[in-house]
C-alpha cells in the first residue's frame, strides 16, 4: 500500500466504545515486585525449548513502571478504553488466602490515572498467568478452582469495583484449554484429551460462578467473559475433513457458547464432559451475562486427522488466495461478521465487544521516529469495515478493542512476533507509534 494512498475511514457508532487490549504478562514485567509470585508461564518459560527465542516475561515491556508512559500514548491516540488484565499472582500471592495489597496498589495506580486522562478501564480477571501455587493444587484439573477463582474475583472487585464497572471473568477459556491443557505448547505444558475436558469444564465452572459471586454483591457493574471465536470450515470437500471441521467448531467455539448461553455442552462431546460435570454445574454456568467479548484473528480450515489432540483434526490448506499475516493465519473479514451474526441467530444477539483483534507483521525498523505498517493498517481498516456490516446487519456490537497496544512477550514465539500498533524497543523499552497506531487516531478521532 503506497503512502499516496489514504485507506478509507470507516464510520462507526457516535458511542461505539474504541479502545486497545493488553494482558498482564504479556506487558508487566516487574514479576518479582511487590510480593508477586510466581505464575504458571513464569515457570513455563524456564522450561528449555518452550519458547522460541528463549525470552520470558522478566522484563516485557516494563508497563509496570511505566504505565504512565502508555496510558499518555492511549490518550493521544484517542482510544476511550483500556482492556487490562490483572495478575492473580501479584493479587493472591499463594492463590488463594492472604491478599498482597502492594499488588494490588498497582491497578488502584493504573485506574486512577486512566479516569484521569478520561480512559474507561475495562479489566479482565484471568488471561491465562495462574498462580503457580495453585497449579501445583491441580490447577484447572482441580474443581476447587471455581471457588479459588470467585474469591480472587471477589477481592479484585472489592478493591477497583468503585471505578472499574465492565468486568471480563476469562480470556480464551477454550484457548488456554487446548495450548496449555492439551497441546503442551503454552503454559502450563499440560496435554491429553481428558486434561483438556478438565481444563475447560472447569474455567466455565469458575466464570459462572464468579458471575454468580459477583452478582450478589453488586448491582452497577457489566459483567461478562471473553472467548476466542473463529469460523470453522473443513479445507477439502471431502466428508471426513467436514465432520473434523465440525468437531473443532466445538472444541473451539461452542464448547464455551452453549454451556454460557444455553445450559449444555456440545452433542458430540457430551459423553466426555459428563465424565466431569457433577450436580447442578450446567446450571451454574448458565449465568446471564451483560456483554460477550469476542476475540477474532481470522477463520480455522481443518482436516480429519485420527489420533490428534484436538478432535482427531489438524489444520489444512487454506483456500487458494487468501493473504495471510507473519504467522501464517489466514487474513478474513468476512469471517468476523460470520462470527457475530452466529451471535445474533442462534446465541440471543448478546451485547458484543470485538476485544481483540489484529496481526502480526514483520515490521521494519523504526526510521525517522516512524514505523511503517501499512499491511496492519490495511487488516484493521479491513476488520473495522466488516465492524459496521455486522451492525448494518443487527449484530449487537458496541466496541472494537485493537489487539494490541504494544509490540509484547508474544508466549511461545517470544518478542519475535509483534501484534502492537505502538512498536517497542525491546532493548531500549523505548516505545514509538506505528502507522497503525496514527490510523485508529483518525478513525477514533471525536467528531
Ligand atoms: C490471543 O489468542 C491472546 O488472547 C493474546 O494473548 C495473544 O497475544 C493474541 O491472541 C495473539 O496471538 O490460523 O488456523 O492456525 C489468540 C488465539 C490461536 C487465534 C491461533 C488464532 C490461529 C489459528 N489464536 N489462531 S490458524
Amino acid at each position: 500500500v503506497p503512502d499516496a494512498v489514504p485507506p478509507a475511514l470507516p464510520k462507526l457508532p457516535p458511542d461505539f466504545l474504541w479502545g486497545a487490549s493488553t494482558s498482564c504478562y504479556q506487558i508487566e514485567g516487574a514479576v518479582k515486585a511487590d510480593g508477586r509470585t510466581d505464575s504458571i508461564w513464569d515457570v513455563f518459560c524456564r522450561q528449555p525449548g518452550k519458547i522460541a527465542d528463549g525470552t520470558n516475561g522478566d522484563v516485557a515491556c516494563d508497563h509496570y513502571n511505566r504505565y504512565r508512559d502508555d496510558i499518555d500514548l492511549l490518550a493521544q491516540g484517542n482510544f476511550r478504553a483500556y482492556r487490562f488484565s490483572t495478575a492473580w499472582p501479584r493479587i493472591l500471592p499463594q492463590g488463594t488466602g492472604a491478599v498482597n495489597t502492594a499488588g494490588l496498589d498497582f491497578y488502584d495506580r493504573l485506574v486512577d490515572r486512566l479516569l484521569e486522562k478520561g480512559i474507561e478501564p475495562f479489566a479482565c480477571l484471568y488471561h491465562w498467568d495462574l498462580p503457580q501455587a495453585l497449579q501445583q493444587r491441580g490447577g484447572w484439573h482441580n474443581r476447587d478452582i471455581a471457588g479459588w477463582f470467585a474469591d480472587y474475583a471477589e477481592v479484585t472487585v472489592g478493591r477497583l469495583g468503585d471505578r472499574v464497572k465492565r468486568w471480563a471473568m476469562l480470556n480464551e477459556p477454550s484457548v488456554h484449554a487446548i495450548f496449555g491443557h492439551a497441546f503442551g505448547n503454552h503454559a502450563p505444558g499440560l496435554t491429553g484429551w481428558p486434561s483438556y475436558v478438565k481444563a475447560q469444564h472447569h474455567q466455565n465452572l469458575a466464570q459462572g460462578t464468579a458471575i454468580a459471586a459477583l452478582r450478589a454483591r453488586r448491582n452497577d457493574l457489566q459483567l461478562g467473559t471473553v472467548f476466542s471465536l473463529q469460523p470453522v470450515a473443513p479445507a477439502t470437500d471431502k466428508p471426513e475433513d467436514a465432520a473434523a471441521a465440525r468437531r473443532v467448531d466445538a472444541a473451539w467455539n461452542t464448547i464455551n457458547l452453549d454451556p454460557l448461553f444455553k445450559g449444555y455442552y456440545p452433542e458430540v462431546y457430551a459423553a466426555d464432559f459428563e465424565t466431569v460435570t457433577q450436580g447442578d454445574d450446567l446450571e451454574r454456568i448458565k449465568v446471564p451475562v451483560d456483554f460477550l467479548g469476542v476475540n477474532y484473528y481470522g477463520p480455522g480450515y481443518l482436516v480429519n486427522a485420527p489420533g490428534s489432540v484436538l478432535a482427531d483434526a489438524t489444520w489444512g490448506a487454506l483456500p487458494p488466495g487468501m493473504p495471510v499475516t507473519a504467522l501464517g493465519w489466514p487474513v478474513d473479514p468476512s469471517g468476523l461478521v460470520r462470527v457475530l451474526a452466529r451471535l445474533r441467530d442462534s446465541y440471543g444477539n448478546p451485547s458484543v465487544f470485538v476485544t481483540e483483534n489484529g496481526a502480526c507483521y514483520d515490521d521494519p525498523p523504526v526510521t525517522e521516529g516512524r514505523v511503517s505498517d501499512p499491511q496492519r493498517v490495511a487488516y484493521l481498516r479491513d476488520h473495522l469495515f466488516a465492524c459496521r456490516q455486522a451492525i448494518d446487519q443487527g449484530c449487537a456490537l458496541r466496541g472494537y478493542l485493537v489487539w494490541s497496544l504494544l509490540d509484547n512477550f508474544e508466549w511461545a514465539e517470544g518478542f519475535r512476533r509483534r501484534f502492537g500498533v505502538v512498536h517497542v524497543d525491546f532493548t531500549t523499552l523505548v516505545r514509538t507509534p506505528k502507522d497503525s497506531y496514527r490510523f485508529l487516531a483518525e478513525v477514533m478521532k471525536p467528531a
